[in-house]
């Protein structure tokens, strides 16, 4: 496996590449990952660099020690040279959050431990969760007089149902880890030793299918969230037009009629 440190160039993250998938690790256990102006950078920059690079079919994400991520480092919040609010959101974490929803490279998260603030953001974000038992994702924004942010006012109602949203973001409830695999927030809830293995296993079997494919699939589901169904049904085969014209739809048959396992090359 080969890991790449970003904390010598100060990203606070670690970046492992083994075979096709990629596992980020935001690096700040002692302060449960709180995301400082260097690690959402990092974090941007780790993410952009795995969707762009064609070896790797899926990214892992999650976080060192026994937290996920507790969202902005509200320490550095109150340095006097920090940026307003606005700003921060406009120039840091929305780029974030727009990197991970339009990577073609499906994102696994890894929820080893609490994802609150902008982290249950990031978790929110992810294509698929393994989340572990004793795991919490929480909004947290209302006990420190904030609203949720981060994409997290639109993402939440659309994967749980706009009532359940509500409850969640006004009474700042937690969601536990067995309430997330009930919610369908997550594909399962797993002892924490067992997390990170689970959702790269998860990475793994996802880098078996064709990368276009995927990616196609990504897009059509995001876009049928704000589409009406005739227009959906447009998109489908516009973008079915242009998985069909792809080698490995040609592989996929010939596999099929051949009874092999498909060899998916992304071309
Ligand atoms: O720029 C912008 O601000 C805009 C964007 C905003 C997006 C946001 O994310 S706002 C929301 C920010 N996050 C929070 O409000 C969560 C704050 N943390 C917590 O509520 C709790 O720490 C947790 C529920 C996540 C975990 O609780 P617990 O009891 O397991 O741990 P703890 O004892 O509170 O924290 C352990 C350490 O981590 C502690 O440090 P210490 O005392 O051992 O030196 C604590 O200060 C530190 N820590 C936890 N969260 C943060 C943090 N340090 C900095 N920033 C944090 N967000």
């Amino acid at each position: 496996m080969a890991e790449a440190t970003a904390s010598a160039t100060g990203e606070e993250l670690r970046v492992a590449v083994d075979g096709p998938v990629a596992t980020i690790t935001l690096d700040r256990p002692d302060a449960l990952n709180a995301l400082t102006v260097r690690l959402r950078e990092g974090l941007l920059r780790a993410i952009r660099r795995a969707d762009r690079d064609p070896a790797v079919r899926a990214i892992v994400l999650t976080g060192a020690g026994r937290a996920f991520c507790a969202g902005q480092d509200l320490k550095e919040r109150l340095e006097p040279d920090a940026a307003a609010l606005e700003t921060e959101l406009r120039e840091r974490y929305n780029p974030l959050v727009l990197a991970m929803r339009e990577s073609d490279t499906p994102i696994v998260g890894a929820i080893n431990g609490v994802a609150a603030g902008a982290g249950a953001s990031l978790a929110l974000a992810c294509d698929l969760l393994v989340i572990a038992d004793g795991a919490s994702i929480r909004l947290a924004f209302g006990r420190i007089a904030l609203v949720p942010d981060s994409g997290a006012t639109w993402l939440l109602p659309r994967l749980i149902g706009p009532s359940r949203a509500a409850a969640i973001a006004l009474l700042d409830e937690p969601i536990t880890a067995s309430g997330a695999v009930d919610l369908g927030l997550a594909v399962k809830a797993v002892p924490v030793a067992d997390v990170l293995a689970e959702a790269q296993a998860l990475a793994a079997r996802l880098a078996t299918f064709a990368p276009r494919a995927l990616a196609l699939t990504k897009r059509a589901l995001h876009h049928a969230q704000d589409a009406t169904f005739t227009d959906t049904l447009e998109y489908e085969a516009v973008i079915q037009g242009i998985a069909g014209r792809t080698r490995d739809h040609q592989e996929g048959i010939a596999a099929f009629l051949e009874k092999r396992p498909p060899a998916f090359t992304g071309d």
